[in-house]
């Protein structure tokens, strides 16, 4: 039985990918819709990513619909994701599957006036195609039973524990908000059931690359993942200055948030607001609160989220051959 829907916004990244999967793999959840946006790669690219993604969760019939572009001209610096976004492994959608005709931000808007309260909206790339959205009707996002997002670094106040405890957390930086720090901002002021999973919690959870080596053996979609991360796992091991290889997964961490907030450990009402310093922009939360409140996590249950990580790399092994 099918009990929660959701619409997936997206820049189709490898940490995008391995979040779509976790919500394919999640029973009783349909993924009704993904949108594309500009980020990891144009948006366009995306969309054949995101197709690509869904077609090894074994789903063909999810509309994926492509939105906005960016703003300005592109980065200087290559992308860690790959020209194209999957790490330039060569994987391509199906033949014959493509994107659907509606735009990202006309399906953002259909979705939430259809099926008001019963869409759960899971936001993984820079916040253009909702701030097109909330342009056109400033209370969409209310429509929706909730909003996770991807984005931010967390309560302010806790900005000096946050930079001890990860000491390249603000030089990484909240890498949505400045791709598009202009949308970021209009997201900021809307209302809704918002809540921010920023890097402060996302980059915490580092997952062993020889895990998913391991993983790989044996399954098709860890091998899909182990594939398209080859590159971006040594990225992340030089980021986070470790020892043993690891890869981060933000994105999965906010698709677990979201499927089940029970992994929230802590989190705190504040006011997003985008501050710029050293020429990048970042959503903080800041109190005390005037306008609208959103919540920002601050702890999680990591081991909760590592466990429906390995389930989801391990979802078509048969069941007594796999391991929590
Ligand atoms: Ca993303």
């Amino acid at each position: 039985m099918t009990d929660r829907y959701v619409l997936v916004d997206t820049d189709t990244g490898i940490v995008d990918a391995l979040a779509m999967l976790t919500i394919a793999q999640h029973s009783g959840t349909e993924i009704v819709g993904v949108g594309t946006v500009f980020g990891n790669c144009t948006e366009q690219q995306a969309a054949r990513n995101a197709l690509t993604v869904l077609s090894v969760a074994g789903l063909r019939d999810v509309p994926v619909c492509i939105g906005q572009p960016r703003p300005g001209p592109p980065p200087a610096a290559d992308s860690p994701h790959g020209l194209d976004g999957l790490g330039d492994r060569g994987y391509r959608p199906p033949p014959g599957v493509g994107p659907a005709p509606e735009s990202a931000v006309d399906q953002l808007l259909r979705v939430a006036e259809d099926r008001p309260g019963a869409v759960d909206l899971l936001c993984l790339g820079p916040l253009a195609n909702i701030a097109a959205a909330v342009t056109r009707d400033p209370r969409v996002l209310t429509r929706y039973r909730s909003v996770t997002i991807m984005g931010g670094m967390g309560p302010a106040s806790r900005k000096g524990v946050e930079a001890a405890v990860q000491p390249q957390f603000l030089e990484k930086g909240d890498t949505n908000t400045n791709h598009d720090p202009v949308a970021a901002t209009v997201v900021a002021a809307a209302p809704g059931q918002i809540t921010w999973v920023g890097m402060n919690v996302t980059g915490r959870l580092r997952l062993a690359w020889a895990d998913l080596v391991a993983r790989s053996a044996v399954g098709r979609t860890a091998t899909f993942v182990r594939d398209i991360t080859e590159d971006y796992h040594q990225y992340c091991t030089s980021t986070y200055r470790v020892e043993d290889p690891i890869y981060t997964a933000h994105d999965s961490v906010a698709a677990a948030v979201m499927l089940d907030p029970t992994v929230v450990l802590s989190a705190a009402d504040a006011r997003p607001r985008v501050l710029h310093e050293d020429g990048r922009a970042a959503v903080w939360g800041v109190t005390p609160v005037r306008g609208p409140a959103h919540r920002f996590v601050t702890d999680l249950d990591y081991r909760s989220i590592r466990a429906r990580i390995a389930t989801t790399l391990d979802a078509d092994i048969p069941r007594s051959g796999s391991a929590g």
